[in-house]
């Protein structure tokens, strides 16, 4: 079966899982086809998110065999991003900053894609490994000299590495956390690949602000988890990690830097956000109710915006071939006749077409070349990076679309 449904939390085991918003058959939101490819065999998989009432992990049922998720094929390059590369350099700093490894010292980067990252370390000297599943980003990490294991993470891999002689002193995971389906063989593995003394810091999307955002487009199959700090802390809690402070970022919709060490105080940052997420409510059920009414509201939005604009004459056009472009232009059931085509940096994806919809994904030039009267930046998470390269479209009298967290025109 490429499919196994939980019955149990990913964490805690509770079979407490009550449905936040169940999305129907949905494509794999990275599983880009071939333009001409006929569509009628194209998988689609059930997608429902739910929440653990007993330590309020945000979690899908479904689990797709991650072979067919991070195969050969898989299109994502972090490197695509300039303001993503920036943020892991500033991220670097202040890692080198607060725990001063040195040569003798080993940074594991778990998904390390790539390279993206760890070119910031390997730069000031600092031995590094990479770990990622991927073969595409990780033959591009090791074409930057960066060391890198094309492999799951998880205890078998842990164990080899400790037994050769290869304990971390620093764990770095950034948008990893959310993509592995068994959670607690991946913290174990952390914990025993950890040096005593180690640190591990992870980044991920902030379940908080997925919620308060109506982020429900970074809802897809690559993401099992979408974490609190309630939920993350009680997980690694649960393996020896405690939870020693606590980061929000802007980045991919809003995003926490969570930091664990072994028998260290919590920093104050810690109790700050326990108690904002009490307050907020974020351990009731009833916090989550809103994302499926925040999903309707915007597609009932969307689908009308895209109909009069079409009843106008306008053309639109979509820009990104992200992950959650994918998911949002079909739960909003968005024609491929509405989208002109989508544009995007990533020359991996020219030339194919966005999962679930016949729209083609050409180089971003087609803008100039083939200028449309509106963008629907579908990576509205990088909307200020994106505008700003697009300021010549602007200039010409291009609008812009940002769906998220409710469809408007800029
Ligand atoms: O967890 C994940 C998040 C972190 O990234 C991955 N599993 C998948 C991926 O999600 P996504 O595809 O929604 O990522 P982004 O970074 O929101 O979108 C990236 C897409 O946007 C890429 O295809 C590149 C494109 N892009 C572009 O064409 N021009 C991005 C930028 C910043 C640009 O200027």
């Amino acid at each position: 079966m490429s499919f196994t449904t939980i019955t149990g939390c990913r964490s805690c085991a509770s079979s407490e899982l009550h449905t936040v918003l169940d999305y129907g058959p949905m494509p794999l939101s990275d599983g880009l086809m071939e333009l001409a490819a006929n569509r009628e065999h194209e998988p689609r998989y059930p997608l429902t998110l739910v929440v653990c009432a007993s330590c309020s992990l945000l979690q899908i049922l479904e689990t797709v065999d991650p072979v067919i998720l991070y195969g050969d094929d898989y299109p994502y390059y972090s490197s695509f991003s300039d303001r993503w590369v920036e943020h892991a350099r500033e991220n670097v700093e202040a890692l080198i900053d607060r725990y001063q490894p040195t040569e003798e010292s080993l940074v594991v980067e778990l998904a390390s894609n790539d390279g993206y990252l760890l070119q910031w370390f390997a730069k000031e000297g600092i031995p590094v490994l990479g770990i990622d599943p991927s073969p595409g980003p990780a033959a591009a990490a090791a074409e930057k000299g960066i060391p890198t294991l094309c492999d799951f993470f998880d205890t078998r891999l842990a164990r080899r590495l400790v037994q050769e002689g290869n304990a971390a002193d620093l764990i770095v995971g950034n948008n990893v956390l959310a993509h592995v389906p068994d959670q607690n063989d991946f913290v174990a593995a952390i914990a025993s690949l950890l040096a005593p003394d180690g640190a591990v810091v992870m980044e991920f999307p902030y379940a908080k602000d997925l919620i308060d955002r109506s982020e429900f487009d970074t809802i897809y199959h690559e993401h099992h988890c979408y974490f609190s700090v309630t939920a993350v802390r009680e997980l690694f809690a649960r393996h020896g990690l405690e939870l020693v402070r606590v980061e929000h970022h802007e980045t991919h919709g809003g995003s926490l830097r969570v930091f664990f060490q072994r028998g260290r105080e919590p920093e104050p940052s810690v109790e700050q956000f326990l108690e904002a997420e009490l307050a907020a409510g974020v351990p009731e059920l009833d916090y989550y109710k809103e994302l499926s009414r925040d999903a309707d509201e915007i597609r009932s939005r969307l689908v009308t915006l895209l109909e009069d604009l079409q009843a106008e004459g306008a053309r639109v056009a979509g820009y990104a071939a992200a992950a959650k472009g994918a998911i949002l232009l079909n739960y909003c059931g968005v024609r491929a006749d509405q989208l002109a085509y989508i544009v995007d940096r990533n020359v991996h994806k020219h030339g194919l077409s966005m999962p679930g919809i016949p729209i083609p994904i050409v180089g971003v030039e087609t803008l100039a070349s083939d200028p449309p009267d509106y963008l629907l930046i579908l990576a509205w998470n990088h909307q200020e990076e994106i505008i700003a390269q697009q300021a010549e479209y602007a200039a010409a009298g291009g609008r812009f679309i940002i769906p998220i967290p409710e469809p408007v025109i800029l």
